[in-house]
């Protein structure tokens, strides 16, 4: 696939989830590097630059995608001749995509210890980090049975629905905002990150942050589970995560909102759960408090505040 297609797929989000636009991220930029024909190694290098911007500028909340583009462009740090930079690249590609498939599995090995036999379980959103965990537990031979919301305006709970149905576990799909109304039946929220401050904070899936509130009122416990990729060096600096806003087209049929001069459709495709609300997060270095997100910024993403500067 082309790059531009691919940044038109994660745009239009037929490619979607946190993980997998990274690792759509990495293999366009692989391709690009495979097939540009250049002989000058600046000339490569200002051409990997162009592309790996066209990929960052698709979606701004998931860390995975620029963080995962940035590994692969460390490739460019410091090379000799074309051929050595095209090398470097396309190793540090594969890398990232095999890292990044194995850690889905740990997270799914480590998430389903924190699962026991006869939980009820809630998920939003079509994570395939959380997912994982719940199919892991399942295949453990757990007895378990989930609450799946539906995810307006994209419905991405459709996707989560049928692999639970595919599975075999039972599963009760309800309205977004019917999670109150179920909370005291379910032991266990899980969910997955599309980005995680320094300060443990997670973003994540419009409505996380309404459902993780709810589950604090009622004294269930909230696991995150996300890839080390997953969280945001530069908020280090007090950088913001940048919260997309996505087409009111989603949320409402133009022609009718256009009958409607007075009302603005806003359609925030994220929020922002803060630390206290969540009792895990799951990466695949093991399970930590939120707490704990600076050392996972320092230790595996390699990123310390001298960098800055
Ligand atoms: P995985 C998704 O975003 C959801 O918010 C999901 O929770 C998150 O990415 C992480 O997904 P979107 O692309 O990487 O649906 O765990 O907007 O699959």
């Amino acid at each position: 696939m082309l790059l531009s297609e691919t940044a038109e797929n994660i745009k239009k989000m037929e490619i979607r989830g946190a993980g997998r636009i990274a690792r759509a991220a990495v293999e366009a930029l692989a391709d690009f590097a495979r097939n540009l024909d250049v002989s000058d190694p600046e000339t490569f290098k200002r051409e990997m630059q162009g592309a790996a911007g066209v990929l960052t500028a698709t979606r701004p909340t998931a860390v995975s995608l620029p963080n995962a583009v940035r590994y692969v462009m460390r490739a460019l740090d410091s090379f000799e001749s074309v051929e050595a930079a095209r090398e470097a690249t396309l190793s540090r590609a594969a890398e990232f995509i095999e890292h990044s498939e194995h850690a889905v599995e740990w997270i799914a090995e480590i998430g389903a210890r924190h699962i026991s036999d006869g939980d009820v379980l809630l998920t939003h959103c079509n994570s395939e980090a959380a997912l994982g965990c719940i199919l892991e537990a399942h295949r453990q031979g757990k007895e378990i049975e989930v609450y799946a919301t539906e995810v307006r305006p994209r419905g991405q709970g459709l996707i989560t629905i049928r692999t639970l149905n595919e599975a075999g576990i039972r599963t009760n799909y309800i309205i977004d905002s019917a999670v109150r109304y179920f909370i005291n039946d379910v032991d266990l929220v899980i969910v997955g990150a599309d980005a995680i401050a320094v300060n443990g904070a997670v973003v994540n899936k419009i409505g996380t942050a309404q459902i993780a509130h709810a589950a604090n009122e009622a004294r269930t416990n909230v696991i995150v589970a996300a890839e080390t990729y997953k969280f945001a060096p530069r908020t280090i600096l007090g950088e913001k995560i940048e919260i997309e806003e996505r087409d009111p087209a989603e949320v409402l049929p133009r022609e009718e909102a256009e009958r409607l001069p007075f009302v603005r459709v806003r359609n925030p495709a994220f929020d922002v759960t803060p630390a206290e609300y969540i009792d895990l997060i799951i990466t695949e270095r093991g399970a930590i408090p939120p707490e704990l997100a600076y050392t996972v910024i320092r230790d595996y993403l390699g990123w310390r505040i001298e960098e800055f500067r």
